[in-house]
């Protein structure tokens, strides 16, 4: 049995009733990553839903589950819906116990070295996560016999420099260690259901966004910078290429886009993606206009972040995951600069006054 550690909550897995929370299913997920932006939207999707929700925690010296402390559950308590448990995608051996032990319905690998910058300084770290990790992961599931549905957390950075606008059969180039890596991950995924005829599905999600994304991302950077030059607590902020086109939707919709791949009847890759895009410069405006700003006054150059080789322009054409998942996204870019500017000010103030900051459920 998997056993529950450190800050843990929720329960182990056979003692788990799924009935805690909203229309029960009974089904149970493992998710790798939990403790990062998408993982703690999917986290919320799935116990709404009823699942019980495993979640795979790395150690850190300092504590790392900010975005998911609002799901706390005492582990104490009898029935608890979520729990996380110590292991590591570079482990494959925890891995295949955890697998094991806990046979969920569906597993969500989420878990990756996702910084794009930082895999040109870890370029091996990040291949031995986010690559290996995922074959590590899909190992596990075959060595542990057990029968399961995984996703598989793809990214639009394996087209690179393909022309855009990119589908499900546009030919990957990537142009970073990173995207190295997810594609690896790719092949991984799609060679494990051909092979041992898994229910393995990829989504190939464009970048997405929210209060809870990391802060070191170009987006969160800028919306952080607004809040923080308002209360005048910086004056500038330093950026790199702001001239790469990204197409920016909203996390909390592109987590239901996962859970439907895993519910479709065949397992299968989709693109997800709003369709819309623009450049790092007009999010710049836009989030600065929002804090009543004037980005010009505020923004330098710095060449610490750029990237020896860029990903021009990433917009995705999602009609294939709209036909036959049903899925739709709704915010735009625009609107998601606002919500996060608003987010920003609204968690440094509280922090400012002493409140105690609570992660954004947005
Ligand atoms: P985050 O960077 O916010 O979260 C990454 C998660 O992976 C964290 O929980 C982190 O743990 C965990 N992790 C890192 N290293 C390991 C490891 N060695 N073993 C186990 N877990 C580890 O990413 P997002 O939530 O934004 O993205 C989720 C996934 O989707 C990632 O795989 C990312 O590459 C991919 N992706 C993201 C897109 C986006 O725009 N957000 C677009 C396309 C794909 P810790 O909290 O301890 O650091
Ligand atoms: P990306 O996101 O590389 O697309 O990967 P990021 O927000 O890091 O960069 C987007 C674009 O902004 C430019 N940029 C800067 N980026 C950062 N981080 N910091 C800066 O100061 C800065 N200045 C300009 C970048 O050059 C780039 O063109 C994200 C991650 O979530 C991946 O895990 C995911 O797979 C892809 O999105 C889809």
């Amino acid at each position: 049995m998997g056993k529950s550690v450190g800050n843990s909550v929720g329960p182990s897995a056979d003692d788990s009733t799924g009935e805690s929370l909203g229309d029960s299913t009974g089904k149970s997920a493992l998710i790798t990553g939990i403790t990062g932006q998408d993982g703690s939207y999917l986290t919320e999707l799935l116990l709404e839903k009823g699942y019980t929700v495993h979640g795979l925690l790395r150690r850190s010296s300092s504590f790392n589950t900010g975005r998911i402390d609002h799901l706390y559950e005492d582990p104490h308590d009898e029935g608890r819906s979520l729990v996380l448990h110590h292991a590591d995608l570079a482990d494959g051996v925890a891995l295949v116990n955890l697998l094991r032990d806990l046979r969920p319905d569906e597993v969500y690998n989420l878990g990756a070295q996702s910084h794009v910058r930082v895999s040109f300084d870890s370029p091996l770290y990040t291949g031995d996560v986010t690559a290996m990790g995922t074959l590590r992961l899909l190992e596990a599931i075959r060595a542990s016999g057990i029968d399961t549905r995984i996703y598989q957390a793809s990214s639009s950075e394996m087209f690179g420099a393909a022309p855009p606008p990119q589908n499900e059969a546009t030919p990957f180039h990537p142009r970073s260690p990173y995207g190295c890596a997810k594609v690896f991950g790719y092949w991984a995924t799609v060679n494990y259901r051909e092979a041992y005829g898994l229910f393995a599905a990829n989504g190939i999600l464009f970048n997405h966004e929210s209060p809870r994304r990391g802060e070191t991302f170009v987006t969160r950077k800028i919306t952080r910078a607004v809040a923080r030059i308002r209360a005048g607590l910086q004056h500038h902020l330093y950026l790199g290429n702001l001239d790469a086109v990204r197409d920016w939707g909203y996390a909390p919709e592109y987590v239901e886009a996962m859970w439907l791949m895993l519910q479709a009847e065949r397992p299968d890759d989709y693109v997800v993606a709003t369709g819309s895009a623009t450049t790092v410069r007009a999010f710049l405006e836009e989030a600065f206009l929002a804090g009543g700003l004037d980005w010009r006054a505020h923004v330098r150059f710095d060449p610490a972040y750029e990237r020896p080789s860029e990903v021009d322009a990433l917009i995705g054409d999602a009609a294939k995951a709209h036909d036959l998942l049903g899925w739709k996204p709704r915010v735009t870019w625009a609107e998601l600069a606002r919500v996060m500017v608003e987010a920003d000010i609204a968690a440094l103030e509280a922090e400012l006054s002493g409140e105690s900051v609570r992660v954004d459920r947005r």
